[in-house]
């Protein structure tokens, strides 16, 4: 079933606190740590800009016992259609998909549990036509089809992909522009996954850019990466440059730091 709304419009999104834990979030590889008070000066202003996207923001309090509780994309799904507890593939994680249920139980009518697997939210990315599962360490292929049997229930199509080799999740290495346009690291765009979109790919060197976050009107992208924010000024996405700097030492980008969804309820 195709989706009649843009798979980027949203009027409600959930995001957490960092906790002061957050300096030893979960990396693949040591660039040094972040500083804590870095990461709440990033998720400040990345709040002040979903607002000022039109979204409603719900804040949940910071968890000292999960340092990468901020990153409450990987957690859950959530759709207008309802939402989906996940299982993060890092052992750390696990436990907060139960600190996020209540939330979700109180604000959707429907909840799905992922039955066998593992996936992380990450790894999903959300079209208007279906919902892309890219394969990672995070998610697995029992994951990944638990996953497609919970989004059936939803009315979702989806399809199962790869993610590059190394890289932690499928949404690391893209993001959706519009309907029709995907922006994509080359390594990603050369796996041919997105042949049914326009793509734009990154510029040699920024390849953390590719976690951009259309929301609404806008384009959140990291501010360090000009020349991608060049790229997609000049075909005429309105860029809201964001600091990702600290996030970025724990492979984080801004995709990580909310659950989005376009709610049809009274409260929305
Ligand atoms: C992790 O390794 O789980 C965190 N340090 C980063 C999570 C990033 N989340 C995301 O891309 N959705």
């Amino acid at each position: 079933m195709s989706q009649p709304r843009s798979a980027f419009n949203f009027n409600q999104i959930i995001v957490r606190t960092p906790s002061r834990s957050v300096v030893n979030g979960l990396r693949a590889e040591d660039r040094g740590s972040p500083t804590y008070e870095g990461v709440k000066a990033e998720h400040e202003a990345y709040v002040q800009a979903m607002r000022e996207a039109g979204v409603k923001v719900t804040v949940l309090p910071a968890l000292e016992a999960f340092p990468d509780s901020i990153f409450v994309e990987d957690p859950a799904l959530v759709f207008t259609e309802g939402a989906i507890l996940l299982r993060p593939g890092a052992a750390t994680r696990v436990k907060e998909v139960e600190e996020i249920a209540p939330t979700l139980h109180d604000m959707f009518e429907t909840v799905l549990e992922l039955p066998a697997g593992y996936a992380d939210g990450g790894d999903v990315l959300t079209t208007r036509e279906s919902v892309m599962i890219g394969l990672s360490a995070r998610t697995d292929r029992a994951g990944a089809e638990a996953l497609q049997g919970c989004l059936a229930k939803l009315g979702r199509k989806s399809e199962i992909v790869a993610t590059p080799a190394g890289v932690l999740h499928f949404k690391t290495d893209c993001s959706l522009l519009d309907d029709e346009t995907i922006l994509s690291t080359n390594r990603l765009a050369r796996s041919g996954v997105f042949e049914n979109f326009r793509q734009m790919i990154i510029p040699e060197g920024e390849e953390p850019a590719a976690n951009a976050l259309r929301v609404n009107d806008v384009v959140m992208v990291g501010s360090d990466f000009p020349r991608t924010i060049e790229m997609l000024d000049k075909a005429g996405y309105k860029v809201v440059p964001l600091k990702t700097t600290d996030i970025g030492k724990i492979d984080a980008g801004l995709s990580c730091m909310s659950l989005r969804w376009f709610s049809c309820g009274k409260d929305a």
